[in-house]
């Protein structure tokens, strides 16, 4: 029997546990839509592209499996660059499928062809390859797929071209289908982890700092572990934030950046442990600000480029970072530790006391102020809410509650800190609602909104209830700032958005749509939007004026030196 090249495509896919596709329809790649259509494979499509891989990512983050957008030739292709680019920041295993024109009509001007799509790839995935006959299909989708999902885990691109996926192979000439779809990684070996453990045990002061390969690798049950047996208290960065969600609240530091200050206190952490945590913006660089430049820091990346990268570290580690912990978890119990009661009380009342600063700070404006707003979100968050953040100023506010909420997952910028991203991955996080049980809320900018406006038709049609979020301030808000502070606040160019009706578009797009200017209406918005199973838009305006304190720090500035 001959099996098309688009049939290859879904069977293999469908092999490797993938249940469902995000994309935009184009002729390249129909083959692959009617081998959908016929193997009942799901496709979510979008509405542009760059939100169809946002969308896979969103997915993969929230389910720690491969997600797949299928986008078709030219522009199809370019449109997703971005969201290679951040997967690749983010190290989230991505598997971007894009048609090309066909090979037998190779340099001839043809339709949506002529452009060198592994070459735009190259820079930001992975892996990216031109498939060139049809029988080569499954071994290289599942070596893409192997690729992406293996430490440290990121996006590959496979190019397939339309004669490709249309043309069709004898299935008796494939042979056996792939039997390998995901390595399994390496643990820390056995005299690194005596070490690792030698270092914690004898700290007065240590804390934990988890990343996005420790939560990509499902270490929730082993960190709980890690930290109640030791009773070193545990911190993550902006992408490890959902793996505290079941860590009690007398060991949970939350957002690393509740360090600061501790310093000045005589209190700064002695030992770290960083357990697939990047060096960069989340550690305030190599500043020492967060994570002292004498503390001894062991530091364990599947990444060895990553070790050490902008700070000292005693002793850095090449290995898989889930099954590290899972090592780690298991050898502690054997482990004399002492009593950290009063440095786990001592961080505690720190943490509390910068929320207090916050909220003094936080005085009446004449919008309502967007930490208050952020507080109201962060109060009906839960175990059983995805947050996803996007904006710059709304997720610098939302980073003050966020930790305490404790979201079930938060999806929030990387280190490619694109604005507008964020639709696209909640959008994600919510078609994966059928296995999680979460409900996604994105809270984003009035800015950031822009870029996906017409995805609430996405929302729609296909049935995904989240709830977005807009921290509407009537500008680019972050840059705003920038213009005012570090040029002058005659300044200000083309940074204000004037118009921003967005719950009405919400609402044309047949989503829900509220306009609220205050904490009640923001509180009564989001509780009648919880209620119902249906997409909404609730446009919160807030203050553009107030400064987040992380705002201050990332102009150099000490963040409480001035609050509005
Ligand atoms: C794709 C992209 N374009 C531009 C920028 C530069 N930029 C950084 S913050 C920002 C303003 C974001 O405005 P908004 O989404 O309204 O969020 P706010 O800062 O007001 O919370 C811009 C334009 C960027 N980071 N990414």
């Amino acid at each position: 029997m001959p099996i098309t090249g688009g049939e290859l495509v879904v069977r293999t896919l469908r092999a490797a546990g993938v249940d469902r596709l995000f994309g935009l329809h184009g002729a390249h790649i129909d083959a692959i839509f009617q081998a959908c259509l016929d193997a009942g494979l799901p496709i979510i499509d979008t509405r542009n592209e760059m939100n169809a891989g946002h969308a896979a990512e969103g997915y993969a983050r929230s389910l720690r499996r491969v997600g797949v957008a299928l986008v078709t030739a030219g522009g199809g292709m370019t449109n997703v660059v971005t969201s290679l680019a951040q997967a690749r920041q983010d190290r989230t295993p991505l598997l971007v499928i894009a048609g090309s024109g066909p090979l037998r009509d190779d340099e001839t001007n043809t339709l949506q062809a002529g452009i060198d799509q592994v070459a735009i790839a190259t820079p930001v995935t992975k892996w990216a390859h031109r498939i060139c006959a049809v029988e080569h299909i499954p071994r290289l989708v599942a070596q893409a797929i192997r690729i992406a999902t293996t430490a440290p885990r990121g996006p590959v691109m496979l190019d397939i071209p339309w004669d490709i996926l249309t043309g069709q192979v004898e299935e008796a000439v494939l042979g056996p289908p792939p039997s390998v779809y995901r390595a399994a990684g390496s643990a820390i070996a056995s005299a690194e982890l005596a070490r690792t453990l030698d270092i914690l045990r004898t700290a007065a002061r240590p804390v934990i700092v988890v990343g996005s390969e420790a939560k990509a690798g499902g270490a929730h049950e082993s960190l709980g572990r890690l930290v109640a047996a030791s009773g070193v208290p545990v911190f993550s960065d902006f992408e490890g934030l959902g793996l505290l969600r079941d860590i009690p609240a007398t060991h949970r530091g939350g957002l690393v950046q509740a360090l600061y200050g501790l310093a000045a206190k005589g209190a700064a952490p002695d030992v770290v442990l960083l357990l697939g945590t990047r060096f960069g913006l989340n550690t305030a660089h190599g500043s020492g600000l967060l994570l002292p430049l004498d503390a001894r820091i062991v530091q364990i990346d599947p990444d060895g480029r990553e070790l050490g990268r902008l700070q000292a570290v005693e002793l850095g580690i090449a290995a898989d970072v889930a099954p590290s912990i899972a090592a780690l978890a298991d050898a502690v119990e054997s482990v004399v530790w002492a009593d950290h009661g009063a440095w786990r009380i001592q961080l505690r009342s720190h943490i509390e006391a910068r929320r207090a600063k916050v909220a003094e700070g936080a005085s009446s404006t004449p919008r309502l102020h967007p930490f208050h707003a952020s507080e109201i979100v962060a109060r009906q968050v839960g175990r059983k809410t995805t947050v996803v953040a996007d904006g710059a100023l709304t997720y610098l506010w939302l980073s003050e509650v966020i930790s305490e909420a404790t979201p079930g997952e938060f999806l929030c910028h990387g280190y490619l800190g694109s604005m507008g991203v964020g639709f696209g991955v909640a959008l994600g996080a919510q078609a994966a609602a059928s296995s999680t049980g979460q409900r996604t809320i994105l809270v984003t900018g009035d800015g950031s909104i822009g870029y996906s406006l017409a995805e609430f038709d996405t929302a729609v049609r296909h049935h995904l209830p989240l709830i977005v979020v807009i921290m509407n301030n009537r500008s680019w808000g972050a840059t705003l700032h920038f213009q005012e502070l570090a040029v002058g606040p005659d300044r200000v160019t083309n940074t204000r958005l004037d118009n921003g009706a967005y719950h009405e578009v919400a609402r044309a797009l047949g989503a829900d749509g509220y306009h609220v200017t205050d904490k009640d209406g923001l509180e009564r918005a989001l509780t009648e939007a919880l209620a119902k199973d249906r997409p909404a838009c609730i446009n919160v305006e807030v203050d553009i004026a107030p400064i987040p304190p992380e705002e201050m720090l990332l102009i150099g500035r000490d963040p409480f030196e001035r609050q509005e």
